[in-house]
């Protein structure tokens, strides 16, 4: 009876284990890209981004889908990421993609080229 216990002891054991590495977010991140939809509002009369922080590691492949969804004019809104030589105009009602690989550690500007009293956002790279 002992020995029947242990060995299914073993074999739940085994199971659970595979279990957790199946679902290990280091082999989700593997080399795959990161993939964010970042959109531009007006928030009670002031302009931010939405998610603010965006948040990958260095080697990544990124890429950020741009929404300018302010609906007061103009119509165009700047997204640029100066570090990462990003820049570029969206027009509301039109998606920008833009795509850079993450080469760097640190804490990078999220901004409007256009108009600086946008609320910033933020490009954490991890090691
Ligand atoms: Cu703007």
């Amino acid at each position: 009876m002992r020995q029947v216990w242990r060995t299914f002891t073993g074999v739940s054991l085994g199971v659970i284990a595979l279990g957790a590495i199946a679902f290990t977010p280091g082999m989700l991140r593997a080399d795959s890209p990161h993939e964010f939809t970042v959109v531009n509002v007006e928030y009670e009369g002031t302009k931010v981004f939405v998610p603010s922080v965006l948040v990958v590691h260095k080697g990544d492949t990124v890429k950020i889908k741009v929404i300018n969804n302010i609906k007061a004019d103009p119509p165009q809104h700047g997204f640029a990421i100066p570090d990462f030589k990003i820049e570029e105009v969206v027009n509301r009602g039109e998606t920008k993609e833009v795509q850079f690989t993450a080469d760097k550690v640190g804490v990078f500007e999220i901004k409007c080229q256009l108009h600086p009293a946008h609320v910033h956002a933020q490009l954490v790279v991890l090691q």
